[in-house]
């Protein structure tokens, strides 16, 4: 059973849709390898990542500023099918290619305070399928689960004030996964 503030729905994109979705998105996204600075040595970020988003939805994590490309089909169609299934609207998305089991996402929280205390996140999965952990902050209790492709993940509530999660590297073969965490950033200027 997992946490209060997530729930799981697999099948919310059929196969089909799910393998053309991956093709696409492998395909038209620009994917970037991004280097960090950690305690002054430049590391790789173990997968490769993109932001996609509104206008003004400029995002700052792991101390790097991300200024968002802007939506095209495939990627706003997705959103649009995450906005009606959640209720919520998005105003920008994080995608991480994933390309083999070396490829990793150490334990976070997404509780940048530009997404609010409480933010609706949508993670999608397609391609490989990925085991998940969430882990309460309180006491490390951890919660797995296997993201499946076509799968969609609902993070909410206070998922990401009293929880971590990460995506653990795998020794198994496995081949090539997107996420992506639909989000929502009010544009500074722009919001009542
Ligand atoms: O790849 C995943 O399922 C997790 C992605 C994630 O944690 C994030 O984008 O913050």
């Amino acid at each position: 059973m997992l946490p209060p503030g997530f729930a799981y729905h697999s099948g919310f994109l059929t196969c089909e849709e799910a393998d053309l979705f991956f093709a696409e998105l492998r395909a038209a996204i620009a994917w970037q390898n991004e280097t960090l600075v950690i305690f002054g040595k430049p590391r790789h970020v173990p997968r490769l990542i993109a932001w996609y988003g509104d206008a003004g939805t400029s995002y700052r994590y792991s101390g790097v500023q991300h200024e968002p490309r802007p939506w095209f089909p495939a990627l706003e169609a997705l959103r649009h099918r995450c906005q009606l299934f959640a209720g919520a609207r998005f105003s920008s998305v994080l995608a991480n290619l994933y390309r083999s089991g070396a490829d990793s996402m150490g334990w976070h929280s997404d509780d940048e305070p530009v997404l609010g205390a409480a933010p609706t996140i949508v993670s999608v999965s397609l391609g490989a399928a990925r085991r998940f952990r969430i882990r309460r902050r309180r006491d490390r209790a951890c919660f797995d689960l296997v993201l499946e492709p076509g799968s969609l993940l609902l993070m909410s509530g206070l998922s990401q004030r009293d929880y971590q999660h990460s995506v653990p590297k795998t020794a198994k073969a496995v081949g090539e996964r997107i996420n992506l965490t639909f989000r929502m950033i009010e544009v500074s200027g722009l919001c009542p």
